[in-house]
């Protein structure tokens, strides 16, 4: 499937596949609790979203140098170019690199290695996400936003992903009011797991532009007849919600009814290397498991550069 798209709900440590965790350890003279890669994927049987992340974070420590974050972005990003992806967003955690005193000089620069050759080597333009963990504290994240500052030339946006029940997103309010202080872009993962309430929260409290997931608003009448009103994008990655169990079986995913609901909704992978896909492939799965025609597809690879950042960069520069 190679509709051309923008991919706006993507960790990049999430497309750490196993023969790459591999062979980053052998390289960093470091070794993985696992066999071999076959054995590496029996342990993606996950059972919620915390099962996924206790993996994601200990799969990280093969992630040392800027050269093993620059291989890894340059992996995603052949792999994007080859299903039709011409523009990414990427996240990136910083904290969870920090804990492991990997520096955001290397975490940064090491992406940009990848990022700032991709329009030539791979045809996609890009932009950095740095996200907050939920489950950490907030004055943490705020650490972390004033050790980004020598970086805010390659960053274009925070986020905040992890954990998301019991870590509400007011939490971070003066985290992001001090973001968007910055003339940083705010995103916002709510309504993976948690309630629909975390994502009027998201919206109202840390003025988010974007709702990362945000399947739950479909229990709140009321909160899809504003985000529909309001055109706020919703970043949807069935294929992860299926492995995560947020759905039971991607066929019963609400994707269709979400649409006809008029809600401004993106296809994308989440951490593709974990959830048996990348963007191209949860296209095709859409397809394949809720009937979606032609259509919805382009209707959907439209949306994608509609909810992008370079639809409102003309705006933001006139301001
Ligand atoms: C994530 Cl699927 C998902 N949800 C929340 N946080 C995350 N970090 C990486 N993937
Ligand atoms: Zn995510």
């Amino acid at each position: 499937m190679s509709l051309p798209k923008a991919e706006l709900h993507l960790h990049i440590e999430g497309t750490l596949e196993p023969e790459l965790a591999f062979a980053l350890a052998a390289r960093n003279g470091f070794a993985l609790p696992y066999a071999d890669t076959d054995e590496l994927r029996k342990a993606y049987l996950f059972e919620d979203l915390q099962s996924f992340l206790n993996l994601y974070y200990e799969l990280m420590a093969v992630l040392r140098t800027e050269q093993d974050f620059a291989d890894l972005a340059n992996a995603y990003l052949a792999r994007a170019a080859a299903q039709g992806v011409r523009h990414a967003e990427i996240f990136f955690d910083p904290q969870a690199h920090l804990a492991r005193g990997v520096s955001m000089g290397t975490v940064v620069d090491g992406l940009w290695r990848a990022l700032g050759e991709s329009e030539s080597a791979h045809g996609i333009s890009t932009q950095l996400i740095m996200c907050f963990l939920r489950d950490e504290s907030a004055e943490s994240a705020m650490e972390t936003l004033e050790a980004a500052k020598p970086y805010l030339d390659r960053i274009a946006g925070v986020g905040l992903d992890s954990a998301e029940v019991g870590h509400p997103p007011v939490k971070f309010r003066e985290v992001y009011e001090a973001a968007a202080g910055l003339g940083l872009r705010r995103v916002a993962h709510a309504g993976e797991e948690g309630p629909p309430e975390y994502i009027t929260e998201a919206l109202d409290i840390l003025g988010v532009e974007r709702i990362d997931h945000g399947l739950r608003c479909m229990e709140d009448p009321e909160l899809v007849a504003r985000l529909v009103r309001e055109r706020v994008p919703l970043t949807l990655c069935p294929l992860s919600n299926v492995r995560l169990r947020a759905v039971d079986v991607l066929a019963e995913h609400p994707l269709p009814a979400m649409l006809d609901a008029g809600l401004l909704c993106t296809v994308n992978s989440d951490d593709p290397a974990y959830f048996g896909g990348y963007v191209g492939d949860n296209f095709g799965a859409v397809r394949e498991a809720l009937g979606l025609g032609e259509e919805r597809l382009r209707e959907l690879a439209r949306n994608s550069f509609l909810a992008s950042f370079l639809e409102h960069d003309e705006e933001r520069r006139a301001r």
